[in-house]
């Protein structure tokens, strides 16, 4: 089975480079989908080599839908371009899909630690709300996700290309999953740290974001 590394980016030029070059070993093919970068994300993402499109400017939701439409590999990871994912657990992730155990694997934090979740006040608040979302979508699903929210994952793209995302937000994770539960296919985890990110700060602002996850979790439900 071939492989699509998905990365989303904008603005990330001083990790951007590091993480195209530690990941080529692990895949086949790696697409950077650019979130209007003003910083020259796409011309080091261009000079690493690999396929750089513009995503439609509605956030990272959209940039991760366009990334199906591209990617051309059996399975397609997604990773942030922030230095925060390990390109050494790829193979965790799509080993699972390879034997036919799994068509989302996801790469938990509540399994491997988190450097992004604890801390101060905003990380704190993201990780209460991220296990609240967690825990609702197992007792809807009757599923048992450490991590529902974690953008490091691997999905079949034959599963990724028949679900009907519509997130434009960072809700996309969680829709994502909750599609796969509700059709039940298959969905594993597995552990893997998540680092602090090597520069500037998350684009996740959760004062302004949070009502999307609740209206995207009610809309799934
Ligand atoms: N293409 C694109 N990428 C985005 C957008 N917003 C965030 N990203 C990227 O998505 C990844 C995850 O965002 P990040 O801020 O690290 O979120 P966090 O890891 O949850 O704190 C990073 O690589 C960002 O650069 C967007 O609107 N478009
Ligand atoms: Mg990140």
């Amino acid at each position: 089975m071939t492989t699509t590394l998905v990365i989303c980016c904008k603005n990330e030029a001083p990790s951007l480079a590091a993480v195209i070059n530690k990941a080529k070993p692990y895949v086949h093919e790696i697409i950077v989908i650019d979130g209007h970068s003003t910083d020259g994300s796409r011309t080091i993402a261009k000079n690493a080599g690999v396929k750089v499109f513009e995503d439609n400017g509605k956030g990272k939701g959209a940039a991760i839908q366009l990334g199906i439409q591209k990617a051309s590999g059996d399975i397609i990871i997604f990773m942030d371009a922030d230095g925060s994912h390990k390109a050494s657990d790829i193979p965790k992730l799509t080993k699972p899909i390879h034997k036919n155990k799994a068509d989302l694997v996801i790469a938990s934090r509540g399994i491997g630690g988190s450097n992004e979740l604890h801390g101060d006040f905003e990380k704190t608040l993201r990780l209460i709300g991220s296990a609240i979302i967690t825990q609702i979508i197992n007792w809807r699903y009757h599923a048992h996700i450490t991590d529902s929210q974690n953008g490091f994952r691997a999905i079949r793209r034959s599963v990724a290309k028949s679900l009907n995302l519509q997130a434009n937000s960072f809700a996309i994770e969680q829709e994502m999953l909750m599609q796969i539960l509700k059709r039940n296919a298959k969905v594993s985890e597995t552990g893997s740290h998540e680092f602090a990110r090597k520069y500037g700060n998350s684009k996740i602002n959760l004062p302004r974001m949070w009502y999307k996850y609740l209206i995207n979790l009610i809309q799934n439900l």
